[in-house]
């Protein structure tokens, strides 16, 4: 359910033919082909179901669907908000498209669903998707990853911690209890958390005269001016976010932990940026695969406070709202190579500008090095390019300047197309969304 975010599920369509199908559908089932010659051609669809009689209609549905020689390739189910009996489900399918409209009509006419909507493979209805309109509605966009987590990966420094594991839960606990309008909640790190953040802190401050790049320079400087840049203390959430908003008008909501693209890259729309809140295990200071609030302070925060780079955020945000998920995947997996891990080329010299590089210093001095590979930066390329987020990256981007990679960038964006554009109205701060066709 990624992108059909909370409990705004598609409506159905009331307006159906005497197929059963709304009109939408039978469009959909026929677009979904690549082949449109052939009733028989296997395609992908996603159907959402709503089950009146929770897992029990579930292996009903599931019967149909093999009725109908489909193969299901995914599937998701959750509890309806409203009602808890019934279950809200989400299956990908493998199936023939005439199969497909007849199981449609099957499900229909059974008792187990309350409704069945068809919605294009890459589980968006074209039409009406749904994604927040305002920053009140990120309050339901805090989908996680669950990746290289303490208590399940083996790798981690902290699964063996069970000190540290309690305080990730604790943490954690924090951000799933946040709502749009708190102030960030306060968090009294400890002795050994501090001294993780000094580690770092101390390390990035040596380094950062020579590699990182002008405009990090610039605001790194105010905010050690400000004290909210010393070694012995993490700064908190809620003095990063009012230093920010002085400056950009971005401002910070606590997230639990890796978001999925979608939702991450949604609130930058609002000028918003999620950001995790505990501190990497102290064992491993110099670098780590999640995100942690060193990484969102020290990497992400500099930048985010530069007008020219809260722009470009906020851009990029705007084009991922109603994106489909290939779209989400090539913004992201630029958002990747740039915000996260790119270099810019600064009179004559290589420079940093990823926030991944920023906060950790291992592999800041191996992006430099001549291990890794650098390409110059092209969007199109760029947002095609394979990666890994366990270990340092084996290849860089290099823009031919922090302005160029920003251009470039956006440039790229405004070509990607959409049955809508959106705009954000600052006196509202509402998106508003206008027809392009
Ligand atoms: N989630 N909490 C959090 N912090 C990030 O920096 C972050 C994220 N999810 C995705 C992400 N960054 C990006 O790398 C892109 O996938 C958008
Ligand atoms: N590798 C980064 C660090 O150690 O700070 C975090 C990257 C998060 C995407
Ligand atoms: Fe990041």
């Amino acid at each position: 359910f990624e992108n059909e975010q909370a409990n705004q599920l598609p409506e159905e369509n009331t307006n159906k033919d005497d197929t059963g199908l709304t009109e939408e559908e039978v469009v959909l089932a026929n677009a979904i082909s690549d082949d449109p010659e052939s009733e028989k051609a296997i395609q992908r669809a996603a159907l959402v179901l709503h089950l009146k009689e929770g897992m029990s209609s579930l292996s009903r549905v599931l019967k149909s669907i093999e009725k109908y020689q489909g193969v299901v390739v995914h599937l998701e189910t959750r509890p309806n908000v409203a009602v808890k009996t019934q279950l809200d489900t989400l299956v990908k399918i493998d199936m023939s498209r005439i199969n497909m409209l007849q199981l449609l009509k099957n499900l229909r006419q059974s008792q187990t669903l309350e409704h069945a909507t068809l919605i294009g493979d890459d589980n968006i209805s074209a039409k009406n998707p749904w994604f927040p309109r305002h920053a009140s509605e990120l309050d339901s966009c805090n989908h996680l990853m669950t990746k290289y987590e303490p208590d399940l990966d083996m790798n981690h420094p902290g699964f063996a911690d069970k000190v540290y594991r309690e305080r990730r839960k604790q943490i954690a606990e924090i951000a799933f209890g946040y709502k749009y309008g708190d102030p960030v909640p306060f968090i009294p790190y400890t002795e050994t958390e501090n001294k993780t953040w000094k580690s770092v802190f101390t390390t990035v401050l040596d380094l950062m005269p020579k590699h990182a790049c002008a405009e990090y320079r610039r605001v790194f400087k105010l905010l050690q001016e400000e004290g909210l840049f010393v070694p012995d203390k993490i700064p908190q959430l809620e003095e990063m976010s009012k230093f920010m908003q002085k400056h950009t008008g971005f401002t910070l909501r606590p997230a639990a932990g890796l978001l999925t693209a979608r939702d991450f890259l949604a609130s930058l729309a609002f000028r918003i940026f999620q950001s995790t809140q505990y501190i990497r295990h102290i064992n491993s200071p110099f670098h780590t695969p999640e995100p942690d609030a060193i990484h969102e302070i020290l990497g992400h925060m500099p930048l985010l406070a530069d007008p020219s780079f809260a722009q470009f955020s906020q851009e990029i945000g705007l084009a991922s709202l109603g994106a489909s998920d290939k779209e989400i995947e090539k913004l992201s997996t630029v958002y990747w190579f740039t915000v996260e891990f790119g270099l810019c080329k600064e009179g004559g010299e290589t420079k940093v500008y990823g926030a991944g590089l920023l906060s950790a210093y291992g592999e800041l001095l191996h992006a430099l090095s001549d291990k890794p590979e650098h390409r110059p930066f092209d969007p199109a390329s760029t947002a095609v390019q394979t990666y890994q987020d366990q270990e340092y990256q084996p290849l860089y981007y290099v823009a031919e300047s922090f302005d160029d990679m920003k251009d470039k960038f956006r440039r790229w964006v405004s070509s990607m197309s959409r049955p809508f554009e959106v705009r954000f109205n600052p006196h509202t701060g509402r998106v508003e969304v206008l027809d392009s066709v």
